[in-house]
């Protein structure tokens, strides 16, 4: 310790630099206090990913920026903080984000490049337009459920910077910007695409997400794209996509209610460029009695199709294709194949009622995902799997039974549904597994997995995410991640507690661990979560009776998706883990938790809970925080 103390600031800030984990920079200088006492080396330290308050890939706030600002329960962090924050971005708008404010006030806007409208006024424009140095612009982010007004930007010219735009409202007026690149629309009222004639020839990426997009106008649009995305579209004539002959990726999702020709077909044979093409719409929505020829050029390389009603004509040759996701009634109409795709690498046949036969299966291919919809016998008997297979899923709710011989020694990732709880022998290289059981396992069965001669050596991740629901476990003593669902063990009025315990088989909880030392990574999914009451996890089991060192927790129910992660990292201090430093990896919230005894527990540690709710807060029960 005296020797760590006794370097030069510029050495420790060198050494503090390197350290990729911000709850690793924290345990230091938890660890060495003397480290955090000096304000002239604090000053100069700052926390790795939260620099960049907004996330500009999401449109949004990045969340740990938000979550690490609003829940700073390590107070002694806060100038680590506001010195980690980027000079480049301006979140403007309501919101609580009060230390990001004190950096912000500032009076030098020159340096400003990405800015935030949270909720657009007319104002917030005029001061936007002060500040030209702009190249990023967001207005109104997802979170903003008020975007239901029309937004003015038909100075936006006033920005000469401005390289990229994103505008989610009800309506737009929107002028002429001659350098901008991107653009990306959520606008409601959108329907005619001529509001956007002769406004930007330089733009190369355009979204449009609206209520409905009339697809007459596609040709107005600026022949400078190369990505274009809409959603939904009307069905579109045969030559609508002629004119954007720079077009790369076009990813369009096709409104089935809309008027049809009487032949249709989408002609993208002359977008000698296209390399990716996404189609997505529901077409079991409508009564639909025709099929839609597309015309691909070949120079695809990635091409999703989501409708069934769809055929590709034979004479479309693709011999650079990589990546192909189609139902399998494709195979069936036209002349689609894929003996013209020596490339192919990732293959996922959705909707399969029919025999795969063995020539859909090319044996270039490293990922193969099988949709299974019929209970009839297995679908892939004829099938020769490529000896350079690494993916294979078989989803679908259907049993499929592969005999562990067929499958190449390649495989290292394998997801399968199995009947009953015993899970058969696996292929031996096997790396990661991912047990699907449908339907439910209703008696509570005890998880078999073949004994440890016949286990694959290094199948280090084992998924239980879709074992519905009820089941113990003896976990196989090589798992390292270990992903399990759990269900509340009981509730009162305003919390749901959950429980490794639940999981754990009867031979196994009376034992002072519950899982293999080896596994140190746990994720838990907790079912059935009410929106209206916090959760209470059972911490102290994971810290006395397992290994585990990085604990993930997910909130998760019919009704809502999946909450984003909680990511616990747990320090056991000392060799009787009696204090233990706990920390939400993303928030940098959490500290140093006490273990006690109390009289009436005998040998045992006191219970303590990590209360969680769906705003992202968390709190320790029995609070012992230093
Ligand atoms: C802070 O650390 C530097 C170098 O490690 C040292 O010279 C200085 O005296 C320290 N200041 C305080 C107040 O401890
Ligand atoms: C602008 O950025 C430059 C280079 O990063 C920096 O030296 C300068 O201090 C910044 N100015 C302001 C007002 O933040
Ligand atoms: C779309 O806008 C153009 C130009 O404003 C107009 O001529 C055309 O009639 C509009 N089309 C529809 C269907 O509203
Ligand atoms: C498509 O529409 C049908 C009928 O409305 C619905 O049952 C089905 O879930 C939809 N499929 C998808 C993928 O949304
Ligand atoms: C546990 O992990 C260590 C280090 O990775 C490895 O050497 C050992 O074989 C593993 N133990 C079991 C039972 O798999
Ligand atoms: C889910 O929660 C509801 C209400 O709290 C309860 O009635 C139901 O039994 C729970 N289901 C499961 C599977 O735990
Ligand atoms: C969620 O938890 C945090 C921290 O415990 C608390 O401040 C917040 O009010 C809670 N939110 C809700 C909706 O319960
Ligand atoms: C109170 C209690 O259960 N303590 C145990 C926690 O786990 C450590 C390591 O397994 C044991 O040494 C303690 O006795």
């Amino acid at each position: 310790m005296t020797t760590i103390l006794s370097l030069s600031n510029l050495l420790l800030l060198q050494i503090i630099t390197d350290i990729e984990d911000n709850a690793d920079i924290i345990c230091l200088l938890f660890t060495c206090k003397q480290l955090y006492q000096n304000s002239s080396l604090k000053r100069s330290i700052q926390f790795k990913g939260i620099g960049e308050p907004i996330n500009t890939e999401k449109r949004k706030i990045s969340k740990q920026f938000i979550e690490t600002v609003n829940r700073f329960n390590l107070y002694s962090f806060k100038d680590i903080l506001v010195n980690s924050l980027s000079d480049q971005q301006v979140i403007l708008g309501k919101d609580r984000v009060t230390v990001y404010a004190e950096k912000n006030n500032r009076v030098d806007k020159s340096n400003i490049t990405t800015v935030l409208v949270k909720e657009y006024q007319l104002e917030t424009i005029q001061s936007i337009y002060q500040i030209p140095s702009i190249k990023t612009l967001f207005i109104n982010d997802q979170t903003n459920e008020k975007a239901y007004f029309k937004v003015h930007l038909s100075s936006i010219s006033l920005l000469p910077n401005l390289q990229r735009l994103f505008v989610r409202s009800y309506d737009l007026d929107i002028g002429q910007h001659s350098s901008l690149k991107s653009l990306d629309l959520h606008v409601g009222e959108l329907y005619n695409l001529s509001v956007l004639e002769n406004k930007f020839e330089s733009l190369t990426e355009l979204c449009i997400k609206s209520d409905f997009i009339s697809s007459g106008r596609i040709n107005l649009l600026p022949s400078s794209l190369t990505s274009l995305t809409l959603e939904p579209l009307g069905i579109p004539p045969k030559n609508a996509f002629h004119s954007l002959t720079l077009l790369v990726k076009l990813d369009i999702y096709l409104d089935f209610g809309s008027q049809v020709e009487e032949q249709p077909c989408i002609d993208l044979f002359c977008l000698n460029k296209l390399e990716t093409l996404k189609l997505g719409g529901n077409d079991s929505e409508h009564y639909i009695n025709y099929i839609i020829e597309i015309q691909l050029p070949p120079s695809i390389k990635n091409l999703v199709l989501i409708p069934t009603c769809i055929s590709i004509p034979s004479e479309c040759p693709m011999p650079l294709l990589e990546q192909l996701k189609v139902p399998q009634c494709l195979f069936t109409k036209g002349g689609f194949s894929m003996s013209s795709s020596p490339l192919l690498k990732k293959l996922v046949i959705d909707s399969c009622f029919e025999n795969v036969e063995a020539k859909m299966i090319p044996s270039s291919l490293e990922h193969l995902s099988i949709d299974k919809n019929t209970g009839g016998a297995n679908i892939l008997d004829q099938v020769v799997f490529p000896t350079t297979l690494t993916y294979l899923s078989l989803k679908g709710s259907w049993i499929e039974t592969v005999n562990p011989n067929r499958l190449p020694e390649s495989l290292v990732k394998l997801k399968q549904n199995i009947k009953g709880p015993v899970l058969p022998t696996l292929p031996q290289h096997l790396k990661q597994f991912i047990w699907k059981a449908q339907p439910y396992l209703y008696y509570k069965p005890l998880l078999v997995f073949p004994s440890t001669n016949n286990y694959p050596p290094h199948l280090e991740t084992l998924n239980l995410l879709e074992v519905h629901k009820d089941f113990t476990i003896n976990v196989p003593l090589i798992t390292k991640y270990l992903l399990i669902p759990l269900d509340a063990v009981h509730s009162t009025d305003d919390t749901q507690f959950y429980s490794l315990g639940s999981k754990i088989s009867k031979s196994i909880i009376l034992q002072p661990q519950w899982l293999p030392v080896n596994t140190t990574h746990l994720t838990c999914q907790l079912w059935n979560a009410s929106k209206d009451k916090k959760l209470g996890f059972r911490l102290d089991e994971i810290i006395n009776r397992t290994n585990v060192r990085y604990l993930s927790l997910r909130m998760i129910s019919r009704q809502k998706p999946a909450s984003a992660p909680f990511e616990f990292s747990i320090q056991r201090l000392d060799p009787d883990n009696r204090n233990v430093l706990v920390l939400e990896r993303q928030s940098l919230t959490g500290g140093i938790i006490t273990q006690r005894k109390s009289i009436d527990s005998g040998q045992q540690y006191d219970p303590i809970y990590l209360y969680l709710n769906r705003s992202f807060g968390w709190s320790f029960g029995k609070e012992h925080i230093q």
